[in-house]
């Protein structure tokens, strides 16, 4: 039994290098890339077995390049992956000797999952496996009582007795195979809890130990007792083994942050698609623009959390080209400016009317979202601060007082190339 202070202080010695790394990407994939409508849609569209088996006899994505992927995340500035090792379909991106449900069985033929850790560890990116605790093709899986089931209407399938035991020792075995047979992982990401599915209804505490016995270091994160939100006992006073690494909100930024009962921060990796689907949608066209994106990471890191940004690649393995296209220029601005992200947290400060602070150490970057006309209020930080140089080319800024408010005295101001008459440099005497 650990104590919850064993179990926060190893957490905060294992999320070192994520609170480091702070962006990553996620990768959604599977069967659902065929039909193209998103990873829930055999949920959706209640599909039986049958007609979903047409996409598993037709898996065969022949683009499929884990290198490319692994240089697309590289030049987006992404320092960490996580693959949809089994989504909620059940279908498994690598060979599992618990079942045939498996890329290995279908003209595809690979082991996805293998090949992508081997192209991401080269290029220098951490890995992590998504899987889900959900699993739609297991007929062990609970279909009676479960609102997500696509078989759920099905009156033969839902008087049947699974054998819920049967289901968590597969879970339990595919877990351990991941851990065994594939080399180090950084982070496991478990989907998700819900109705009273949650915690111990897992074996919750036994997966963790036997996680922790092969890869103590892993990151876990906290859906073995939450769904998509930011809640979950991690955020208890006495977190428990199982209640995770750091939080996953869900398609939200939490306005701040996220602390635990006791009023410390805990880790929080926000995860977002990049268009309006987790898993490929041939027909979503509303993407996030490259802006908006760089900013909601700025937002995720100047509270302290990661964002984890996701890609839906297609049936034949291509992450998407809107994407990409979206990717490479973050890349740039994180090239130019990634000293302000990586390393960074929150500033001690409130948030400034024109943007964003990050922090690290002594050093404080300000993130201007909106023209100022004049320059730009750096309020209450006259006299700490040295110095100011723009980030992206390194040129000197004047810190200046304008000229007609000396009610400002105590304030300093960041001169970009705003006219000489409307602000003088600060006087010495201060
Ligand atoms: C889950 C998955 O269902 C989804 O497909 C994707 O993988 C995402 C990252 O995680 O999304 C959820 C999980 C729980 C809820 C909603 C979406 N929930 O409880 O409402």
């Amino acid at each position: 039994m650990m104590t919850s202070d064993e179990i926060r202080l190893a957490r905060t010695e294992r999320t070192e290098w994520f609170l480091r790394d702070r962006f990553g990407m996620f990768i959604h994939w599977g069967l659902y890339a065929i039909p193209a409508r998103g990873e829930w849609v055999r949920s959706v569209e209640k599909m039986d077995s049958q007609t979903y088996q047409a996409y598993f006899e037709a898996f065969h994505p022949e683009r499929y390049d884990p290198q490319a992927w692994a240089k697309t995340a590289k030049a987006s500035g992404m320092k960490y992956a996580v693959l949809t090792a089994k989504h909620h379909d059940g279908f498994c991106l690598y060979d599992s000797k618990l079942t045939d449900y498996k890329s290995t069985k279908t003209p595809c033929g690979r082991d996805l999952v293998r090949e992508f850790l081997d192209a991401f560890r080269h290029e220098g990116i951490k890995v992590g496996l998504y899987y889900s605790l959900l699993d739609w093709h297991h007929p062990d899986y609970p279909a009676y009582g479960d609102r997500h089931h696509p078989m759920r209407e099905n009156e033969a399938y839902k008087n049947r007795t699974p054998d819920f035991e049967n289901y968590l020792a597969y879970m339990h075995g595919q877990v351990k195979e991941l851990l065994t047979d594939y080399g180090r992982l950084d982070l496991m990401w478990f989907d998700f809890s819900y109705d009273g599915m949650t915690g111990e209804t897992w074996r919750a505490t036994e997966l963790i130990r036997m996680i922790r016995s092969l890869q103590p270091h892993v990151l876990i994160d906290n859906r073995l007792d939450a769904s998509g939100e930011y809640g979950g006992s991690i955020k208890s006073a006495d977190p428990l083994e199982y209640s995770g690494d750091f939080a996953s909100p869900e398609q939200i930024i939490p306005p701040a942050g996220v602390v635990d009962a006791r009023g410390c921060p805990v880790p929080w990796e926000a995860c977002i698609t990049l268009n309006n689907n987790w898993g490929y949608h041939a027909n979503d066209p509303m993407y996030k623009s490259p802006k908006t994106v760089i900013r909601k990471l700025i937002e995720c890191v100047s509270k302290n959390g990661n964002l984890l940004l996701n890609v839906g690649p297609n049936a034949k393995g291509e992450i998407p080209a809107e994407s990409r296209r979206i990717l490479a220029e973050i890349g740039d601005w994180l090239t130019a400016n990634g000293d302000s992200i990586y390393g960074c947290g929150a500033a001690p400060l409130e948030k400034p009317e024109w943007g964003r602070y990050t922090r690290k150490g002594n050093r404080l970057y300000a993130h201007i979202f909106e023209e100022s006309v004049g320059p730009v209020n750096l309020n209450g930080l006259a006299g700490v601060i040295k110095s100011v140089r723009l980030l992206a080319d390194g040129s000197e800024l004047t810190l200046v007082r304008p000229w007609n408010t000396a009610e400002f005295r105590a304030d300093a101001f960041i001169n970009f190339g705003t006219p000489e008459h409307f602000s003088y440099p600060l006087p010495d005497d201060r």
